[in-house]
């Protein structure tokens, strides 16, 4: 095997400054060096004028990008080091920033797993193309953490309370369904793929050739759900959206947002709760600002290190969260 194989790939053709996230064998999830990577093939194309626009796709047909380096967040976590959890959490979010304020087009192709970190180098892209492959799911509650990478900005602004849904169950939505709340801008069936990458790499304009390739999203069963989404995750706090879920008519669905809700970390629930209803009134960067300082204090609690054991390394996904908000006596 050769481990000397970057994990990112970046090269300049006809126009178009594409990056390959090639690391498939951790279904492409972020580490400091791809997030470096990036930042200076993002930063170098800034100011190139032989560059009209960014392409980022993955070599993966699995997945787009799973998420970000939380495994080696956790084990700096546990070891106290503040400096690696800042280290990693700042560039990170930075490159959210960099990618949101692009000042060229951006066009994420999503052609599988997009979660977490991956939604964070393609939502805040002006263009997330997304196929009937594409599954896209901001899963942290289920690890002890919370949504990140500046969903606290994207997830409340999405329509009809699809954000807090996803950011707060962690469950995942299909391509369509991801167009049609907004986190997506063109669904391409994934046969056209090919040729709509050809076309952006012979220097066709991003939006000329998207409105070419890009066909109505087909309905998704998902859509089915948008009213019982609006009925129940528009509660002012988690009791009462707990409630709207228990009394709900949509029972198969409410059922399973509940189920998704009860095996959630408590505190991550709590946390972010208040980070969704905080970013809803706050620009991008508050919002990264914000969640940089959470970072770096989940880092440090008891039920990220679980939820990632649980889920990451011993993989049996029975995570002992701790209750939350912690007894009073834990106070002093
Ligand atoms: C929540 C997450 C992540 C996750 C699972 C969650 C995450 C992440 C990974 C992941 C997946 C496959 C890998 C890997 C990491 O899983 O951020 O190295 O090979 O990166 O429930 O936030």
């Amino acid at each position: 095997m050769d481990t000397t194989a970057p994990p990112v790939t970046t090269r300049v053709h006809a126009g178009t400054g594409v990056i390959e996230l090639d690391r498939p064998a951790a279904l492409n999830a972020l580490d400091l060096t791809m997030v470096r990577l990036m930042t200076e093939a993002l930063q170098e194309w800034r100011d190139d004028r032989a560059v009209r626009s960014v392409l980022i796709r993955s070599t993966s047909p699995k997945a787009f990008c799973a998420g970000g380096d939380i495994r080696a967040m956790r084990d700096a976590g546990v070891r106290g080091d503040d400096a690696t959890v800042l280290a990693y959490f700042s560039a990170e979010y930075a490159l959210n920033l960099l990618i949101a304020r692009y000042p060229k087009p951006y066009t994420a192709l999503i052609d599988g797993y997009a979660m977490g970190g991956g939604l964070g180098v393609s939502v805040h892209g002006s263009a997330r193309v997304v196929t009937e492959r594409a599954i896209l799911a901001m899963p942290e509650t289920g690890i002890g953490f919370f949504p990140d990478i500046g969903a606290s900005h994207f997830l409340p602004r999405l329509a009809g309370a699809v954000g807090w849904y996803l950011g707060l169950t962690g469950l995942r939505i299909p391509g369509a369904a991801a167009v049609s709340c907004g986190l997506a801008t063109h669904y391409v069936p994934a046969a056209e793929l090919p040729a709509l990458e050809a076309v952006l790499l012979a220097g066709a304009a991003p939006a000329q050739a998207l409105d070419r390739f890009a066909v109505a999203a087909p309905a998704s069963g998902a859509d089915g759900h948008r009213a019982a989404i609006e009925r129940c995750f528009t509660a002012p706090d988690l009791a009462e959206l707990r409630a709207r879920l228990a009394r709900d008519e949509d029972r198969a669905w409410a059922d399973e947002a509940l189920a998704a809700l009860e095996s959630a970390s408590p505190m991550s629930l709590a946390v972010t709760f208040d980070l969704l209803r905080a970013g809803a009134g706050s620009t991008l960067e508050e919002c990264l600002a914000r969640e940089l300082d959470l970072a770096r204090r989940v880092a440090h609690e008891p039920d990220f290190h679980e939820g990632v054991r649980a889920a990451l390394i011993d993989k049996d996904r029975a995570p002992a969260w701790s209750p939350y908000p912690p007894p009073a006596e834990t106070w002093y």
